[in-house]
């Protein structure tokens, strides 16, 4: 497998975390993002929408974070990660979703306008980073993982952009139940540490 990424990118965190606690070995090709290298055109071969993480498997290739954590769980996770039942998999997919719309403009876009001063909107950002996150500690004061009664790619999906808040200056103080969470994922074996936004310098 061949993982396209970007270090300090919180949906290729996703999909490394995710091979780790499979215990699946990859080779990872950095994707230059800050040179404009995920526009150019053999990138656009491997994803037109230009964006990491890609994965290579078997000669197939899958964009978009969510979709290769469905792709991992089915091929390697033995039903564990996505158990098959129509319940689960709803459930899951409403957590996809959060991750793909609430978190990626909410906590990931704060994150991205702290880190690289892109003029994004800050405050929308918060707006919806404040609406979302205690309906998030809500669910949790009432279920130890989100999808179901373990560990899922839910929570793998979730995880990344709340678990690096702080450097979008999102503060998860008073949301307690969030905060105990995290320590469940990072207690997982496998578990490996989130990117470090120093690792830019
Ligand atoms: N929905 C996609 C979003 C991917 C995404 O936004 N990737 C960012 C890095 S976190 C990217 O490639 N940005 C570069 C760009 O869009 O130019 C996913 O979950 O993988």
């Amino acid at each position: 497998m061949i993982l396209y990424d970007f270090e300090l990118s919180g949906n290729c965190y996703k999909i490394r975390l995710m091979l780790s606690l499979l215990g699946q070995d990859y080779e990872k090709k950095s994707v230059q993002v800050a040179a404009g290298e995920n526009k150019a055109e053999a990138f656009l071969q491997l994803n037109p929408k230009g964006e990491v993480p890609v994965l290579e498997d078997s000669d197939q290739i899958f964009a978009d974070s969510g979709a290769i954590l469905v792709y991992l769980a089915t091929q390697y996770g033995e039903q564990y990660w996505l158990p098959c039942d129509a319940v689960s998999q709803a459930r899951i997919q409403y957590w996809l979703a959060t991750a793909s719309n609430e978190i990626q403009h909410g906590p990931s876009a704060a994150r991205v306008i702290k880190l690289f001063n892109v003029p994004w909107d800050y405050a929308q950002a918060v707006q919806i980073t404040d609406t979302l996150l205690p309906q998030i500690d809500q669910h949790l004061s009432q279920h130890h993982w989100l999808a179901a009664e373990h560990v899922t790619i839910a929570d793998i999906a979730v995880y990344p952009y709340l678990a690096l808040a702080e450097e979008g200056d999102i503060n998860l103080g008073v949301y307690r139940h969030i905060r105990q969470w995290q320590k469940q994922i990072e207690a997982l074996p496998n578990y490996i540490a989130l990117p470090q936004a120093t690792a830019m310098a």
